[in-house]
């Protein structure tokens, strides 16, 4: 096989600003600096990659700092030293590296990007995907009042979205899911709490199932997979692990354990296209269904998720909305749209869309760049 060859890596940092504040059971995002990662060949093809972590640990333990830090100081020098002639072969490369998964990722996707525009497929054919359009939701924040929320609910139901994924916490639970599964009797509606519960509400999450939810995201401890193992025996609704999940082992040990019956997948949380793909082929051979999570990325990350949702196990709708539901202007061309809930996958080379090097240059704060 033909290597791969790189000559320089790009360290781009962003810092763009999401239209409306999201809020989750740990806060509220408005700003998100992050990372675009450039890698060039000798011919001038271009792979980009996303990185996906915040500016504070709250997601999981990854920062965009320590981004930086791994991604300069340890992932571009073992990229530098070796020669690879597939992009599967990175991420064993990567693994002496403990965890940073979002960093791995990060850097592995603009090497996913870079091979597909070398071969002149869609990173979607690459990575062995079949779909030429995806089914997608969308996630909406914890708003101020339930009214709020709903006439978001009414507007998204409306535009043809999926399902409808609802942010919960402590005092915005059970009320808020009776309210809208009350107005919207038939949508696919679920819950997603980000760890804001413990074992000790197994008796309040037990009211959950009252409402018919699609499924209940990450209610218990990010690092768990034992209590929601007890918590799942306890209740009707699908238990959907989020934050619980940065490996295979880590699926296999959930599913082994009962933990869950539905894995959200984030290329991010879990290293990099590479381990998604063994993921998602261990779930299609043990039936368990995955969904395309999201991490509110700018258009090169929900391009790279656009690609992944392509393989066949990806039966329910992700999270990957329009750009316009994020940005006033993205950093691609065309932005991702949505039209009946559903994006048409692009059949051009790599991630599927042009750069939109204006935008690109005028959100860019920081440059690094790396020879081989
Ligand atoms: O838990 O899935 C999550 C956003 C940021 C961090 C974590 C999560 C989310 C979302 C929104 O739910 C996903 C998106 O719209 O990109
Ligand atoms: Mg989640």
């Amino acid at each position: 096989m033909t290597p791969i060859s790189i000559k320089k890596i790009n360290v781009r940092q962003l810092k763009m600003t999401l239209k409306n504040p999201f809020t989750t059971s740990f806060g509220t995002l408005q700003e998100k600096t992050f990372f675009i990662i450039e890698a060039i060949d000798a011919d001038g093809n271009c792979g980009y990659g996303e990185s996906v972590a915040f500016d504070s640990p709250w997601y999981t333990e990854e920062t965009v700092q320590t981004n930086a830090h791994i991604i300069e100081d340890f992932l571009i020098p073992i990229l530098s030293e070796h020669d690879i002639s597939h992009p599967d072969d990175v991420s064993p490369l990567f693994s002496p590296i403990k965890g940073n998964n979002m960093a791995k990722a990060a850097v592995e996707g603009a090497v996913w990007d870079l091979y597909a525009k070398q071969q002149n497929i869609p990173l979607a054919k690459a990575l062995g995907g079949e779909k030429t359009a995806i089914d997608v939701g969308i996630s909406l924040g914890i708003e101020p009042t339930i009214e709020q929320l709903l006439t978001k609910v009414a507007y998204f139901v409306q535009e043809g979205y999926k399902r409808i994924k609802l942010k919960i916490k402590p005092g915005f639970d059970i009320e808020v899911l009776r309210e809208v599964r009350h107005h919207f009797p038939d949508i696919l509606l679920m819950a997603d709490a980000n760890s804001a519960y413990t074992l000790a509400d197994i008796d309040h999450l037990q009211q959950l199932d009252a409402f018919d939810l699609l499924m209940i995201e990450q209610p218990l401890a990010h690092d768990d997979i034992i209590d929601h193992a007890t918590l799942q025996a306890a209740m009707e609704t699908p238990i959907c692990l989020d934050e619980s999940i940065h490996s295979l082992r880590d699926v296999r040990q959930a599913i082994a354990l009962d933990s869950c019956k539905i894995i959200n997948l984030k290329i991010g949380r879990v290293g990099g296209l590479t381990e998604a793909k063994r993921i998602h082929d261990y779930c299609l051979a043990h039936d368990v269904p995955v969904w395309c999570g999201g991490m509110l990325e700018a258009g090169v990350g929900r391009a790279h998720n656009i690609a992944l949702t392509t393989l066949p196990q990806f039966l329910l709708p992700g999270d990957t909305a329009g750009s316009a539901q994020y940005w006033e202007e993205d950093i691609i061309q065309p932005e991702v749209v949505v039209h009946d809930g559903m994006i048409q996958v692009s059949p051009q080379p790599g991630i599927g869309y042009d750069i939109n090097e204006a935008a690109l240059e005028k959100f860019t704060v920081d440059l690094k760049v790396f020879t081989f």
